[in-house]
């Protein structure tokens, strides 16, 4: 068929039975998936084995709670957010932190506290290194803000995430810091290793068949938020990593990467309160002025609370 014929063909099925109210925007959106898909069916010549094939891998992709996985590693996630900074400067917004994707794995609901916070719980301290990080939040010319909420989440030394990792404690590694009348907020916490895809899972087999690995450099998630402001959604992704331009999901960005200084200065360890050397990670962010015209900062989409 051509594609004329597909578009007749998927109108005929999907539109011209509608005897119920219709939702435009999804009938709008389903008409032309379809017509792709069969277009795709039609060029690719694909076989009625491998259909079924793709649809039972969707189901046990969605089984298995990878879906969100899934869209980091095909790109889908980095493509929309290029999409946004498109949108954002054809509405003449510039500067600011750079956005990089959410990802899969943040939980609503984490400790909330003023200016600091311990985010780990201790397992680890024995045998990965502690890590301080701290930054201001600013606006755009550079004036502090007070309170703006600071939600940060990362791995564990083993690459692996609370919540979905069950054998942490909860909200492990995932703590809410309102910034303090400085505008700063410091997380003492230990230094997370690079994720990687369950190796028997469905993102990784699809990557396998794409010849591609499955893994993350180090990083830490941040949300950031404060009013008046567009939220901020973004990561630091830390320089030395092997992964670190080699990320399955695409989520380094120029302006987001940062250095994790070695402290062993007796002193310095000793201000801290710590009582071995640790690392040191400066990282402020930047915040927009919210406007009428700008895009919506916010995206709506399950998220997991505890
Ligand atoms: C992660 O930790 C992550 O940040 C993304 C985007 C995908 C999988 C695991
Ligand atoms: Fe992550």
């Amino acid at each position: 068929m051509n594609r004329q014929e597909i578009d007749r063909l998927v109108k005929q099925m999907n539109v011209d039975t509608a005897s119920g109210a219709v939702d435009q925007r999804v009938q709008q959106i389903v008409v032309r998936l379809l017509g792709d898909l069969f277009q795709a069916i039609e060029d690719l010549d694909i076989s009625q084995s491998e259909v079924w094939k793709g649809l039972e891998y969707l189901s046990d992709a969605g089984q298995a709670n990878e879906l969100g996985l899934l869209a980091a590693g095909l790109g889908l996630e980095h493509y929309l957010d290029l999409r946004a900074d498109e949108a954002d400067a054809k509405a003449g917004i510039a500067g600011g932190t750079p956005r990089t994707i959410e990802g899969p794995l943040y939980v609503a609901g984490a400790p909330e506290s003023v200016g600091f916070a311990r985010m780990d719980d201790g397992t680890e301290s024995g045998h990965i290194d502690t890590l301080i990080i701290e930054g201001a939040v600013t606006d755009g010319a550079g004036n502090i803000i007070p309170n703006a909420k600071v939600e940060i989440w990362h791995a564990n030394g083993l690459g692996n995430y609370s919540f979905f990792d069950k054998s942490q404690s909860d909200f492990n590694l995932r703590r809410t810091i309102l910034t303090g009348a400085d505008g700063k907020y410091t997380a003492l916490t230990t230094m997370p290793v690079g994720y990687g895809c369950p190796p028997e899972g469905t993102t990784q087999a699809l990557l396998n068949k794409l010849g591609r690995h499955g893994n993350r450099p180090s990083h830490v998630h941040y949300f950031i938020s404060a009013p008046g402001f567009r939220k901020l959604t973004t990561q630091l992704n830390i320089e030395g990593d092997k992964y670190l331009w080699d990320d399955f999901a695409f989520a380094t960005r120029d302006g987001l990467i940062a250095a994790a200084a070695d402290v062993a200065d007796e002193a310095e360890i000793a201000r801290r309160g710590l009582d071995k050397p640790f690392k040191h990670i400066t990282f402020n962010f930047e915040l927009v002025k919210d406007a009428d015209q700008a895009p919506a900062a916010e995206v709506e989409r399950h998220r997991a609370s505890a």
